[in-house]
């Protein structure tokens, strides 16, 4: 069978298990061919750390897609995260452009627990939601959903029928089809919860809640998630792929909570998510 090839384009922290260094790893081991597009490149990642490096790669970002659109190349999709800066958002949208045969699946990755990240404004929040409206998938958590709908965040005692409402609201932003993660109805399980506007049909997946908050999580989830989608699972099994992940990530880094608050061990999950993918 053809393999399937995706490109992921967001920054390379050098430390940190966030971004490019746990997509490129977790989708290659998911079988696909992974070409990495570095927005920057930093020292660690922005969230605990301070008096990190950033070098902003946007110069080299046009150069790179026209040389791979005149070498022939193709995609059967793309994975897109943390940016960086408001213009690398107009480069991601000219890349989606060039080549429109790709699922492109975006995780706006610009705020948490009802913050912006340190490095954004809400100019930038503006700006990514504007790319959601040219992607077929995007993966916002409850507080990025708030920040691009310009809504209060509600962090906790929402039901199904407002994540449903919240869900629909997305997909008007001019996505096909909206994932929203961390999702708890109660306080036991914690979920993803996602709405295909050209079906109508809503579809999600539950496990226990972990009471402990670990970085790069999200960017573990989507990567799981995007490469799922691309290899062609139905939304019940991507979804299910990537939170059986995720958790597993979680649970196997939790002896370690103290050293290793800055990313979780997705090495060690690796084979179980192999199993997964291959059903
Ligand atoms: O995990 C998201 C992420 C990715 N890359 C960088 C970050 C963050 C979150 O803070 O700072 C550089």
């Amino acid at each position: 069978m053809k393999q399937k090839r995706i490109m992921t384009i967001q920054d390379l922290s050098c430390f940190g298990k966030c971004s490019l260094t746990v997509a490129h790893p977790i989708m290659s081991a998911m079988g696909l061919e992974v070409c990495p597009v570095p927005t920057a490149v930093l020292s660690t990642h922005t969230a605990g750390f301070t008096d990190w490096t950033f070098r902003d790669l946007g110069d080299d970002l046009p150069a790179i897609a026209e040389h791979w659109k005149s070498a022939g190349l193709t995609f059967d999709g793309v994975s897109t995260g943390y940016l960086g800066t408001e213009a690398m958002i107009g480069t991601v949208a000219d890349y989606f452009q060039l080549f429109p045969e790709m699922v492109k699946i975006v995780d706006p990755v610009f705020a948490d627990n009802g913050k912006l990240y340190p490095a954004f404004d809400m100019a930038y929040a503006k700006g990514v939601a504007g790319l959601c409206a040219k992607a077929d998938v995007i993966v916002p958590n409850l507080t990025e959903a708030a920040f691009m709908l310009g809504e209060e965040y509600v962090s906790e005692g929402y039901d199904e029928a407002y994540i449903h409402a919240l869900l629909k609201r997305l997909t008007g932003l001019g996505c096909r089809t909206a994932v929203v993660t961390g999702v708890r109805y109660d306080k036991a399980h914690q979920g993803a919860v996602a709405y295909d506007a050209k079906t109508g049909e809503y579809t999600q997946y539950f496990r226990e809640h972990i009471d402990v908050s670990f970085h790069g999580t999200g960017d573990v989830f989507t990567s799981a998630l995007a490469g799922a989608i691309v290899l062609g699972k139905s939304m019940a099994d991507a979804l299910r792929i990537a939170v059986d992940y995720t958790v597993d990530c979680i649970k196997a880094t939790m002896p370690d909570v103290k050293e290793h608050w800055y990313g979780v061990k997705f090495e060690d999950c690796l084979p179980a998510l192999i199993d997964a993918v291959r059903g």
